[in-house]
């Protein structure tokens, strides 16, 4: 993407002459994108200085598979945090409440973020602060420095974020096309992340507008409607997603195995990085994927802790023999495996996802149908997009059962109904094709690549 053809359409050297901090939210899937995003706009010639404690850092770096050199990275030491195991989730909640004190640790970072900004602020022609909206308390003070100003830079849907806005202002205005249901979030949240969030979000006021990791292609309906809410009234909005690059050097085991399966015959199975299973429910998916008979690569991992670099985790209890009995059907992956990869391998059919707004766009990038199996935070809507507006996905389950222990048959079942039904097959396709769409939008002339440039544009004013 961000070919040299359009890269000549800045003013190189007024992108050499601006700052730009990124500062994640500390937990994965925040982390994954802000990275991302910062190598694609410092593949503009833009200095990108990624911001964080040091064991979040290190987390989001060994995950990554890009080449990170360009980027400077501000490691501060990391404060003393908790970081106990998941909790094993309970039938109310699925939140992972054992990360808040992480969460509640990233505030420190407000007085030393605030040095990092004064120590810039004479050296350069403009600071610019490009932050998770969860980060906004710690990028505040960017607010009386004369030349910084900041954008917000948002991990999830522009769907998400309309209709839980809208919905809790007490629906001010019509919208056409809503969901037939708007997705219970009981249980989603703990009462502390709530909290967390309306904190930060009242450090919402003084930024000059938001970035989306999303595309107009999928979302461009729910971002021209955000900026109807008259919080957003005045900022400025691009949609610059896929902000996905592919490529990597080592090659992880799963592909391998992959290279000798069938075009599109393996079910990819994960639940992302803030979801712990309970054991029944992890023997239930284990006998529903046995009994479809359908090939399966399944990621089976407990969430992150605050600290991921605390070994100790939870052995996955897997049914007695049950890696022998499906010996050439499926493989079991305890590591952390490269997802886009995964997805992107022509011998993937079908994910089934707990919907992380990261997930969704690699799985629609890539052009993978979803079996939505949404957990907590905003996933119930992420799924509600996916298999209600955009018809790219099924649910496993209906949403009032969310709670409820899932069972083997209904997985079978579920599985099949993806994997090998003609209803399957349509999803498929719609899914390629909106996936081809979606990759095409960031080639020259396309949709996100324009709104990209504008946004370089813009820093390069
Ligand atoms: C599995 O769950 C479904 C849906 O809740 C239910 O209809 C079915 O009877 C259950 N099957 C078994 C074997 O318990
Ligand atoms: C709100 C949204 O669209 N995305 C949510 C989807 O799920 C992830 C969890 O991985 C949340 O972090 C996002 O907020």
């Amino acid at each position: 993407m961000a070919d040299d053809q359009h890269k000549d359409s800045y003013n190189k050297s007024s992108l050499e002459s601006i700052v730009v901090f990124v500062v994640p939210f500390p937990a994965q899937g925040h982390l994954n994108q802000l990275l991302q995003f910062s190598c694609l706009i410092s593949s503009f010639g833009v200095p990108v200085h990624f911001v964080g404690y040091r064991t979040h850092i290190q987390q989001a770096k060994s995950r990554n598979l890009q080449d990170t050199q360009q980027i400077h990275f501000h490691e501060f030491p990391t404060p003393h945090f908790d970081s106990p195991p998941p909790i094993i989730p309970n039938s109310i909640m699925k939140f992972p409440t054992h990360l808040q004190p992480s969460f509640e640790a990233s505030k420190q970072l407000h007085e030393p973020f605030t040095n990092l900004l004064h120590e810039f602020s004479n050296k350069v022609k403009r600071i610019v602060v490009i932050h998770d909206p969860l980060m906004s308390y710690v990028v505040q003070d960017f607010s009386s420095i004369p030349n910084a100003e900041s954008y917000a830079f948002h991990c999830i849907s522009a769907f998400t974020q309309f209709f839980s806005f809208w919905d809790a202002i007490g629906r001010p205005f019509p919208v056409e096309g809503m969901p037939k249901v708007i997705p219970s979030m009981e249980g989603c949240f703990s009462f502390e992340i709530m909290n967390f969030m309306a904190y930060q979000y009242e450090f919402m006021h003084y930024r000059t507008g938001d970035i989306f990791n999303s595309c107009r292609l999928i979302e461009g309906t729910y971002v021209d409607l955000l900026s109807k809410l008259e919080m957003n009234a005045n900022k400025k909005q691009w949609s610059i997603g896929p902000i996905l690059q592919k490529g990597s050097s080592t090659r992880h085991k799963s592909l391998e195995w992959l290279d000798k399966q069938g075009p599109k015959s393996v079910l990819y199975i994960s639940f992302g990085s803030s979801t712990t299973m309970t054991d029944k429910q992890i023997q239930e998916l284990a006998m529903g994927l046995e009994n479809s008979k359908q090939k399966f690569l399944w990621v089976l991992r407990d969430a992150d802790k605050g600290n991921v670099f605390d070994d100790e985790t939870r052995e996955a209890r897997l049914p007695e023999g049950y890696q022998e009995r499906t010996e050439g059907t499926g493989i079991v992956v305890t590591d952390w495996a490269p997802q886009l990869e995964i997805l992107g391998h022509t011998s993937i059919g079908g994910f089934m996802s707990h919907c992380g707004w990261n997930s969704c766009m690699e799985s629609m990038t890539m052009g993978v149908p979803i079996l939505a199996w949404p957990m907590h935070s905003e996933q119930p809507w992420n799924a509600t997009l996916i298999t209600e507006i955009l018809e790219v996905g099924i649910q496993v389950t209906e949403q009032a059962h969310q709670m409820e222990l899932v069972n083997s048959s209904t997985i079978e079942k579920d599985v099949n109904r993806l994997m090998v039904s003609k209803e399957g097959e349509e999803l498929r396709s719609r899914a390629e094709k909106l996936g081809r769409q979606v990759w095409q939008s960031r080639d020259e002339g396309g949709v996100s690549q324009l709104e990209l440039s504008s946004f370089m544009a813009h820093l390069s004013r």
